[in-house]
């Protein structure tokens, strides 16, 4: 290596550096190609449907234990969290059902592709609308970061069905499109309700106007909310006090990054200049 090119390696700043170091991500290059059509459908309507990601048998898996953790889950206490509505907070600290939906690899591509940057997991919640639910009110998960509109992708949701959502459940809603409006008032027109058959994941835009159905039905209607940001943000739920080190460490490594223990972008969460990930070699 010529002395000007290993200047150039080591210097974080460097316009390349910085380049290479933004983009790894868990997947690769050609699994971020072959989902490109899907990239292309979340750029122009804002959200996605993949139905069949994940089989019967850890769709009961997952739902059994949500029911196990809803005896010890209150209600909501907010009109915006539900009054009939169950939330596992923190579910990645409880239960390690969610490890499978969390690090799906065509989800993960996706998303990598789609922010087009390194991604960590912002939340994860379990999300039990119970029978009488009503409609929580349309709202931008990405309001969280006060920047300008319009603003690059920042955020994709993903809710996974652990329940079918039908028409009468309680389906989430959202406004198609919406993600790219620069209007901070909710857009006077009806949403859609999602419909979509158990095993099922919703991805969405942070920038789309969105919100939990109302269940007009006698059953309750589950779903996962596994929640990215681009690495270089502030997570939703704060990893680092949520969930133990024990739990992260018995974790996937991809779980691991995922939760925010690995640099991201240039230099961002470094320890004593070297990236905290390799405590866990
Ligand atoms: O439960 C849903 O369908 C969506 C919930 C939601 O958007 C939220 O709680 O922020």
């Amino acid at each position: 290596m010529s002395e000007s090119s290993a200047r150039k390696a080591g210097n974080p700043f460097d316009a390349d550096v910085r380049d290479t170091q933004r983009l790894k991500g868990l997947s690769s290059p050609e699994e971020r190609e072959a989902v490109a059509a899907d990239i292309q459908n979340l750029r122009r309507d804002g959200y996605l449907i993949l139905e069949g990601l994940l089989n019967a048998d850890k769709v009961t898996e997952i739902g059994a234990e949500m029911d196990t953790i809803h005896a010890a889950t209150p209600l909501g206490i907010t009109d915006f969290e539900g009054f009939c509505t169950k939330r596992i907070y923190n579910f990645m600290e409880k239960t390690r059902t969610a490890d499978e939906p969390c690090t799906h690899p065509r989800v993960i591509a996706i998303i990598e592709g789609y922010l087009q940057s390194q991604i960590q997991l912002s939340s994860a919640t379990g999300i039990t609308l119970l029978p009488g639910e009503t409609s929580q009110g349309l709202h931008r998960d990405d309001s969280v970061y006060p920047l300008p509109r319009p603003r690059p992708p920042l955020m994709v949701g993903t809710l996974w069905a652990i329940d079918a959502y039908t028409p009468a459940n309680g389906g989430t809603e959202l406004l198609p499109g919406s993600h790219i409006s620069t209007e901070e008032e909710v857009p006077a027109k009806p949403p859609i309700n999602i419909v979509m058959p158990a095993g099922s994941v919703l991805l969405f835009d942070g920038g789309i106007w969105h919100g939990g159905g109302a269940n007009t039905s006698d059953r309750q209607r589950r779903a996962l909310s596994l929640s990215y940001c681009c690495a270089w943000l502030r997570q939703q739920e704060n990893a680092y006090l949520s969930i133990s080190l024990e739990t992260v460490r018995a974790l996937s490594r991809p779980l691991q990054c995922l939760l925010g223990y690995t640099t991201a972008s240039i230099m961002l969460g470094q320890v004593e200049r070297r990236n905290p990930i390799h405590w866990f070699d």
